[in-house]
């Protein structure tokens, strides 16, 4: 399972800035709107001390992070959903992303051109509001005649017609369609549409160095979380020890490249399970209250299928007794079954039938 987050925000505002600080790709930032119009994709590893922590007991040949992918895409404008600029047509890059980053600007920096003219990052973020609303407008009104078609044929097409026309009443009020808590039935019966305001968003400031300690406005209620992405792109450009010190200096204690990852975690609710041993020790993503065969299932459809149980030990039990071998010897490898609900960092070996 690997999370997907789609980068949107209006032009200019560092979104590509800060997929580079992400992805280290080597940068492609440039000063004036549209001049990055290629989708871009990467995959950035989810920084987790406790991989380190395992890796020092079983000294494994490699070392496997849980990975998130970012997707960069042009800049959203007013407008946008009618033609204005190039955004509108990469939206469709980040129909399959599980969630949105919304990146507004709050550095000033004369030199690089705003299109809105003015710093104003609730208004920024209204703007984008409304144009993932009118993008997932036009989504439902091309699919409703299919819709009505299917429904001649099949009268279970019903609730999906129903709640399109819910979601479409809601956008007329300016709610997104996550606004409308719509039930897990309703959810699943327009899942196809891939609704952009359907998934989770979180909003991410971008940030001078001298703005570090000021205070942000809430976006929707929510609070954002501040990036200084020319500086975090910069970082990443030095190796791991000059990065620190140069953090240091800059009295940046996290990485706000790792809070943003953690917070996308924490908003999907996900969370990460590890393997360990001689072949490698590794990260593996799951939703919060999976049970087990649906743990193993992420390594392979087969060790669901098959599933038997699961030798399971805490991860404070691994580190402690140092290792599989060791939390056997003082009786705290658990042997969990089926219905086990699967705890945040327990170390787990899956025994299967196929
Ligand atoms: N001072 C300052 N400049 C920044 C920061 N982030 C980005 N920039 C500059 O702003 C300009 C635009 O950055 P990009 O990352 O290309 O912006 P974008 O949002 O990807 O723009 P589009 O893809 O055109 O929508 C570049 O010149 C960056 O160097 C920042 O945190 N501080
Ligand atoms: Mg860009």
């Amino acid at each position: 399972m690997s999370l997907s987050i789609g980068i949107v925000g209006l032009p200019n505002v560092g979104k590509s800035t800060l997929f580079t600080a992400l992805t280290k790709k080597g940068g492609l930032a440039a000063d004036y709107p549209f001049a990055f119009t290629e989708t871009n994709i990467g995959a950035v590893p989810v920084p987790d001390t406790r991989l380190d922590a395992l890796a020092q007991i079983d000294r494994p040949a490699k070392i496997i992070p849980a990975t998130v992918e970012f997707v960069d895409i042009a800049g959203l404008m007013a407008g946008s959903s009618r033609g204005e600029g190039l955004g509108n047509k990469f939206l469709a890059n980040i129909r399959e992303a599980d969630a949105i980053c919304e990146v507004v600007r709050l550095f000033e920096s004369p030199g690089v051109m705003h299109v809105a003219g003015k710093i104003d990052p609730v208004g920024d973020a209204e703007t984008l509001k409304l144009e993932l609303i009118f993008a997932d407008m036009a989504t439902i009104e091309r699919a409703l005649p299919r819709i009505e078609r299917e429904l001649r044929r099949d009268k279970s097409y019903e609730l999906k017609l129903a709640v399109a026309k819910k979601v479409l009443a809601g956008f007329d009020e300016g709610l997104r369609a996550l606004d409308l808590s719509l039930s897990k039935e309703e959810r699943e019966a327009i899942y196809d549409l891939h609704l952009l305001t359907m998934k989770p968003s979180l909003y991410v400031a971008n940030i001078d160095e001298g703005q570090l300690d000021a205070d942000f406005p809430l976006i929707e209620g929510k609070p954002m979380i501040p990036i200084c992405a020319q500086t975090e792109a910069d970082l990443s450009e030095l190796d791991p020890e000059e990065a620190r010190e140069y953090r240091e200096s800059l009295g940046l204690d996290e990485s706000g490249l790792v809070r943003l990852v953690r917070e996308a975690y924490r908003l999907l609710g996900l969370q990460s399970y590890f393997t360990s041993g001689e072949k490698e020790t590794r990260a593996w993503t799951i939703p919060i209250g999976a049970k087990a065969p649906q743990a193993a299932g992420v390594i392979h459809s087969d060790f669901e299928r098959g599933f038997i149980k699961a030798e399971t030990a805490s991860f404070a039990d691994y580190v402690a007794f140092k290792g599989e071998a060791g939390c056997r010897a003082a009786g705290k490898l658990r042997l969990e079954g089926k219905e086990y609900v699967v705890q945040d960092g327990d170390v787990m070996h899956f025994k299967f039938n196929v």
